[in-house]
């Protein structure tokens, strides 16, 4: 299937960075030249909302939705805070995920152009990309890129004579996957240790430093100025199916060739890993991880599934970043598991009690299991925690995250899992011996 390319369409075979002149020659900065001039500061967030653009980081809420929560300050300036901020998270630690690392680099004007329009579209005076601590080559173009918005005028105090200013920040993280959870990310943000906050009050009322705040995804502010240049329609027209626009969709391991592609929301699950070469070795598909470390599996059966947002929803799972971990039948899935709730373990931030304690101990439920010292109600044991590590049960969805996959994994490879159990595992089983 052929690739649809909107965010990639200037991203060279190299991705050697498109510095300005050339993004310039390319169109780049038409579209905040009509924002500025052929928009009120007030009419290019619903243009967005028309246009459908999901949040591209892995919930997928709407865009324009999102926005319009910001407070207005046009009839009542003297209650204007001191800064509205907005809040780009390029915080890119989601096991397998690599989409936002590569339109930085290879086109970080796009970034920029989005974020200013985003910014005047939400009254922002000032903006920030969090960037992950590791992303050393994106922070050195991306200050390029930057500095010579500054210099054609596109930064700054009074951009192209509009009355509209915007400083724009770039900041390294200090690397901890927590930080991608925006609330965390704020707090990161300020200095402050980086454990979520409770919502609501949600960025738009209390964000940064309390302000008025609104945090979206790299690849859902790369979309915008394509939505004001094209149109809401035509931004609608991309997807296949409900849902607008294009997706940026990867693949890792056992693809033939793994990498990056973009096609329209609604594309079919078996045309996007036949466009990566399908399994390597000629081997078959066991599963895959569709949108990251915290998306639950899809098996053969579901390569005829719609990926958007409600087509990986209805068959269980989450379109998430859409960049899959793919598996091929050799795979023992329990080290699968293994790793991620190792990384999961290690990654939670220690604030809520089932978190911090629980993912440790799944993480050993699974070494042993491997290990072949299983114990006969080990596999309930480990739903039991897919239930206690839940939703609502923890203070932000860190370790409902990690059960995702796990809960999947004791659903479609329970006999696999079973087996590891040794038959003469003789000791009392751990259910057992708790109930006596
Ligand atoms: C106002 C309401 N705003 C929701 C806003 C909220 C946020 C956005 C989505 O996690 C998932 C997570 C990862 N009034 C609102 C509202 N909002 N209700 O909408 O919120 P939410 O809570 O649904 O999700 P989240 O906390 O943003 C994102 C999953 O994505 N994920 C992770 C990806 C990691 C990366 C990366 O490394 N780059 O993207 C992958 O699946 O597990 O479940 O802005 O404020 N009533």
């Amino acid at each position: 299937m052929e690739e649809t390319k909107v965010l990639t369409q200037r991203i060279r075979p190299d991705r050697s960075p498109v510095w300005i002149d050339d993004y310039m020659d390319l169109g780049g900065y038409e579209a905040l030249k009509t924002a500025l001039a052929d928009y009120g500061p007030t009419e290019v967030g619903p243009l967005i909302k028309e246009a459908g653009l999901r949040g591209r980081g892995g919930a997928g809420f709407p865009t324009g939705v999102k926005w319009s929560f910001m407070p207005r300050f046009e009839d009542r300036p003297d209650e204007r805070p001191a800064h509205v901020y907005l809040v780009v998270n390029a915080d890119e630690m989601e096991p397998g995920t690599f989409k936002d690392r590569l339109i930085m680099e290879g086109d970080p004007h796009q970034l920029i152009e989005g974020m200013i329009i985003a910014s005047y579209a939400i009254g922002a005076d000032t903006a920030y990309v969090f960037l992950r601590g590791e992303y050393t080559e994106c922070r050195r173009r991306l200050q390029q890129a930057i500095d010579e918005a500054h210099e054609k005028g596109f930064l700054g105090e009074n951009i192209l004579d509009s009355g509209f200013s915007l400083n724009l920040h770039l900041h390294m993280s200090a690397g901890r996957y927590i930080c991608g959870e925006e609330s965390a990310l704020l707090s990161a943000l300020e200095g402050r240790r980086a454990v979520p906050r409770h919502k609501p009050p949600f960025p738009a009322a209390s964000g940064l430093f309390g302000q008025p705040t609104t945090v979206n995804n790299v690849e859902t502010i790369c979309n915008v100025p394509h939505i004001v240049k094209n149109g809401a329609e035509w931004y609608k027209s991309l997807g296949l199916n409900k849902d607008g626009g294009t997706k940026l969709f990867g693949a890792s391991g056992h693809v033939a060739k793994p990498g990056l592609a973009e096609f329209p929301l609604g594309v079919k699950l078996g045309d996007v890993l036949e466009h990566f070469g399908g399994i390597r070795n000629g081997r078959k598909l066991k599963g895959l991880l569709p949108g990251g470390g915290s998306t639950p599996f899809l098996t053969p059966d579901h390569l005829d599934t719609p990926m958007d947002y409600d087509g990986v929803g209805a068959v269980g799972s989450r379109l998430g970043t859409a960049t899959m971990i793919v598996f091929d039948d050799q795979t023992p899935i329990v080290g699968v598991l293994k790793n991620l709730e190792h990384f999961y373990a290690q990654e939670s931030c220690g604030w809520c009690t089932p978190c911090r304690d629980g993912l440790p101990w799944v993480e050993k439920m699974l070494v042993n299991l491997e290990a072949g010292k299983g114990q006969p109600g080990d596999i309930e044991l480990l739903d039991l925690h897919v239930k206690l590590l839940g939703p609502g049960k923890t203070f932000c969805a860190h370790a409902p995250g990690a059960m995702g996959p796990l809960e999947a994994g004791l659903k479609y490879y329970r006999d696999e899992l079973s087996a590891l159990i040794p038959d003469d595992a003789s000791n009392l089983s751990r259910t057992q011996a708790a109930n006596a």
